[in-house]
């Protein structure tokens, strides 16, 4: 039976994070977040957009998504009866770009559907894999190396399986070290945010003898092919991030031998129609996923724990606890973190966990409804 969405509710909520998060394009306190709830015939689905407060990490932000959403999306997918969910990317790819603020009403879509169908989001969108999710947390450039240590000291106590330690110059090799110093064992490795370009190959170089996981986009965010020509540099393996917009760019990276690994994240590929195409490539070339965050609210790490529970995950992802973010959630209960370091995945319909309306309602700063 085909959907059709009825309505169509934006809001703008804005809540402060527990701790600023910082990476090398800036330093983020509070997060301003769009969230999309599509409704038909009175159910609603949830979808949370992941643009960040500036365009640093893309060339998206909260301020671009409202107007996109009103002007190009929203006139395109209310009313049109939709087979699938996975009809939606194709209904709205006629918009250059903007895979975030077309991402966050796809994965509304797929909420919509799950609820309708009264299943988990995770069978909806072919996922089921496993029943949970091997967790890691990204831990932001700090004040200095000792907070630094600290704060992974406690995120190992707390069960998490990797660490992700975010680097920049000035804070890359001398910073890496003495965190190897300190635990020569756990699973580590550095993101970047593309602070580098090829001319910094030597230094990088340096990296390969704290034997990484990964080194996760050192160089631009649009540039594949300077990936490829430092991944043959380098011992340690490239993960990319922002380069990977779409499968057909995740194909183009495995032909290059720019990437070893690939962060999927749902809204830079514009949802999960594209992230499980990205999952299948990457899967059919022996090339291990995980799942990337954006400092996510319940809405969006709930989408992002569904899309972990497809097979090629294997990888210990950056989807992590709520309270790492908030003091208090949208969603009842949070996210929570076993001392396995594992989230457990829901069996209730949909995103799995219930809104906390009030609570979302008394964060809202803008409103529109769409119809
Ligand atoms: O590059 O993975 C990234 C946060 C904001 C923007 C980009 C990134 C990140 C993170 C945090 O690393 C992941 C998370 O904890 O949600
Ligand atoms: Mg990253």
């Amino acid at each position: 039976m085909a959907i059709k969405v009825d309505r169509l509710v934006l809001r703008h909520i804005r809540m402060p994070l527990v701790h600023f998060f910082e990476t090398s394009f800036g330093r983020t306190h509070q997060r301003d977040i769009i969230l999309a709830e599509a409704i038909a015939d009175d159910v609603s689905g949830w979808g949370e957009v992941t643009a960040g407060e500036n365009p640093f990490y893309n060339e998206e932000w909260t301020g671009s998504i409202w107007p996109l959403l009103i002007d190009y999306v929203a006139p395109r997918i209310l009313q049109y009866p939709f087979l699938s969910p996975a009809d939606v990317g194709p209904r709205t790819a006629y918009i250059r770009g903007h895979q975030m603020a077309r991402g966050g009403v796809e994965t509304a879509i797929w909420d919509l559907q799950a609820r309708l169908n009264n299943e988990p989001l995770w069978k909806t969108i072919g996922g089921g894999a496993r029943e949970e999710i091997p967790c890691g947390v990204s831990i932001g450039i700090q004040d200095s190396i000792d907070k630094l240590l600290e704060k992974i000291e406690v995120e190992l106590q707390a069960g998490y399986q990797r660490i992700k330690m975010k680097i920049k110059p000035g804070w890359d090799v001398d910073v890496v070290r003495q965190v190897r110093e300190r635990f020569p064992e756990i699973k580590l490795m550095a993101d970047a945010n593309s602070a580098y370009t090829l001319a910094d190959t030597d230094h990088l170089k340096q990296l390969d003898e704290f034997y990484l996981m990964m080194i996760e986009q050192p160089l631009a965010h649009d540039d594949i092919i300077d990936h490829a020509a430092l991944q043959s540099a380098l011992n340690t393996p490239i993960c990319l991030d922002e380069c990977i917009r779409s499968a057909h760019h995740a194909e183009q990276a495995i032909r290059l031998k720019a990437a070893r690994i690939i962060n999927i994240k749902l809204g830079r590929v514009g949802g999960f129609a594209e992230a499980k195409r990205v999952h299948d490539i990457c899967q059919a070339n022996d090339i291990p996923v995980w799942c990337g965050g954006m400092l996510e609210s319940g809405i969006g790490r709930a989408g992002n724990i569904a899309l972990s529970t497809l097979p090629n995950f294997v990888l210990p992802g950056d989807v992590s606890a709520s309270k790492r973010y908030w003091e208090r959630d949208i969603i009842k209960p949070p996210v929570e973190v076993s001392p396995q370091g594992t989230i457990q995945i829901s069996n209730a319909p949909g995103l799995g966990y219930e809104l906390d309306l009030d609570y979302l309602e008394s964060l809202v700063v803008r409103r529109e409804v769409l119809v």
